[in-house]
């Protein structure tokens, strides 16, 4: 029996920490390849702990406060990802922004979240420095995809050995701004336990197995290859080949020593419209799974024609990390369903409690449509510095209110048929209308305008904006646009842009963005 010596009276807190799961997942071998990159470069497990650490010892030595926000405006590379493993392990929460973002954007997220220490790239050096010093950011460092920087020059200094700093389940890993359901961007507070509880659901419900190597081809500003992807990997111990930017005729030279990939719809369209794509070149494939997006009918169809895969779709948020997901194997829990059905994002994950729902809040028969309510440990703790608008999006029995729209079939799968939130989701990347209105709204000579969401072959929606313009003002559609795309992220540019006399209102006044949406629907298609 072991005995506790008097100064070791209490038993050892459990620890919870997301970096911690991680690192005990490496494999015994950790000079084997954990990550290869595009341009043949290898990391080891080992490299990875050994780095982590430095970074990590790096931050613990500046004497930050707990809770302290690390906020990265890095371009993707593995230096960038081990800054936000790092975070994790030194205890502090990590806070990612999109390199598209642009000044007034980059300067709402710092000034909302106040982090103690920014990352961003040399180039970038001169006015994030500003916004962050600016808004009480003690500490920017640089970090370039060619690892240069600063923050590696600094880190290079400090010891390879770091003990996992001890977290709470609670305890913030992450805020991850995103629009939401209504109003300004918000940030959604990610505990460990929420990351790492969703994170083991998926290792088995994926079906992870040694030799799985992972092509990771996504950015890292966002939940899907943030979280589901590095996440994914590290818990299972698997190689990452890691690709800065997605380019389908890389990833498919890659799938012949690759065994899952990961996408959003986009990069499925742009893969199916390679020659290259066939049964040979996909046969040492396990898993495609997409999300983050609808994926069309025709897209997972034609995917099984070409290359005999059956493409797997699950459903996620930023405020609760994934939600369903199509079966890999059969699920006991429905009679045995192991088929992967198009158009359907699958079944709530073990653990996630999902409900289709009444404007009272209670469920609806099944086949009715609702709103899509969840509750799991995978549930954000709320929006960072907004308790009424958290209380908005929760219902009295603590479910959240996804601002999907969907309904559950007789066998259990859940389909998505729109969303009850004014949101367009082009190629994975969330736009949100009245943001981009207000900016129109702001140009001289503009009196009013309205984006709405239209299919597109390659995105899947795009933004379409129509303006009218003040009595004898003289507006061109091309100015507007070229202004937008100095002011906000690239992704977020309405791909087309009209003067009109005037908007359909209904009674209220109310423009009626369903009529502008089917009268521009074939734009693109
Ligand atoms: C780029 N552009 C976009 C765009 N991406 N426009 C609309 N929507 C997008 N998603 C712009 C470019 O700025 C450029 O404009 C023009 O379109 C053509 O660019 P491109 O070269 O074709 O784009 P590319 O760089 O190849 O990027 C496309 C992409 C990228 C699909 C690879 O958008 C991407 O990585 N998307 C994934 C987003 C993601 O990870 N989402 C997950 C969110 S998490 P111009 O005018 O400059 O020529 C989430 C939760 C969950 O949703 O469930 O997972
Ligand atoms: P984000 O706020 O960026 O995390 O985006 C989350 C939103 O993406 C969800 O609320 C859904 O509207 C959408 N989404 C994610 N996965 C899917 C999917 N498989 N099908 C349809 N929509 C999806």
């Amino acid at each position: 029996m072991a005995i506790l010596s008097p100064y070791n009276r209490f038993a050892p807190m459990a620890q919870h920490n997301l970096f911690a799961a991680l690192r005990a997942a490496f494999p015994k071998d950790l000079d084997s390849t954990a990550v290869e990159t595009e341009s043949g470069l290898r990391y080891s497990w080992r490299d990875l702990d050994r780095a982590t650490a430095m970074v990590a010892n790096l931050l613990s030595s500046l004497d930050l406060p707990a809770g302290s926000r690390i906020a990265a405006h890095t371009e993707k590379s593995v230096e960038a990802m081990v800054l936000y493993l790092a975070t994790l392990r030194a205890g502090y929460v990590y806070l990612p922004l999109n390199t598209a973002y642009q000044s007034a954007e980059v300067e709402y997220f710092i000034g909302n979240a106040e982090p103690a220490v920014v990352v961003c790239a040399s180039r970038n050096f001169g006015w994030v420095s500003k916004i962050a010093f600016k808004a009480g950011t003690q500490y920017v460092f640089t970090l370039d995809e060619d690892r240069t920087g600063s923050l590696l020059e600094r880190a290079a200094m400090q010891s390879d050995v770091h003990a996992v700093a001890q977290s709470q389940a609670n305890d913030l890993a992450a805020i991850v701004y995103t629009s939401g359901t209504t109003g300004r961007s918000k940030g959604a507070m990610l505990s460990h336990g929420n990351l790492l509880s969703n994170a083991k659901v998926l290792k088995t419900y994926w079906g992870w197995k040694k030799g799985d190597v992972l092509i990771h081809a996504l950015p890292i500003f966002h939940v899907h290859g943030l979280f589901v992807g590095i996440h994914g990997a590290l818990l299972n111990g698997s190689k990452m080949v890691w690709l800065s930017k997605f380019d389908p005729k890389t990833v498919l030279a890659h799938m012949a020593h690759a065994t899952v990939f990961m996408g959003v719809p986009t990069l499925y369209v742009r893969l199916l419209a390679e020659p290259g794509l066939t049964r040979e070149a996909t046969r040492n494939m396990r898993l495609f799974i997409a999300g983050s997006a609808p994926l069309l009918l025709e897209t997972f169809k034609e995917w099984t024609a070409r290359t005999g895969h059956t493409i797997l779709e699950r459903y996620g948020m930023s405020e609760t990390v994934m939600l369903t997901s199509n079966p890999y194997t059969a699920d006991a829990r429905y009679q045995q369903q192991s088929e992967r059905r198009g158009a359907t994002v699958g079944f709530p994950l073990p653990g996630v409690e999902l409900r289709v729902a009444g404007h009272d809040d209670v469920a609806l028969p099944v086949g009715e449509i609702g709103g899509i309510q969840v509750r799991g440990p995978n549930v954000f703790a709320g929006y960072w510095r907004m308790p009424e608008k958290t209380a908005e999006e929760f219902t009295a029995d603590g479910f959240f209110k996804t601002g999907d729209m969907g309904q559950v079939d007789a066998r259990g799968y859940v389909h998505i048929v729109g969303r009850s939130k004014d949101l367009i989701i082009s190629g994975g990347y969330n736009v949100y209308p009245a943001e981009i209105e207000s900016y129109i709204n702001d140009m001289p000579g503009v009196a009013e305008s309205a984006l709405v969401g239209v299919p597109h072959p390659d995105f899947g929606e795009v933004g379409v904006a129509l303006v009218i313009a003040k009595p004898g003002a003289q507006v061109q559609a091309a100015t507007i646009v070229a202004t937008l795309k100095k002011q906000l992220a690239n992704f977020k540019t309405p791909k087309h842009c009209e003067l009109v006399p005037e908007l359909p209102r209904n009674a209220m006044g109310k423009v009626q963005k369903n009529l502008l949406r089917a009268q521009y629907q074939s734009l693109f298609v």
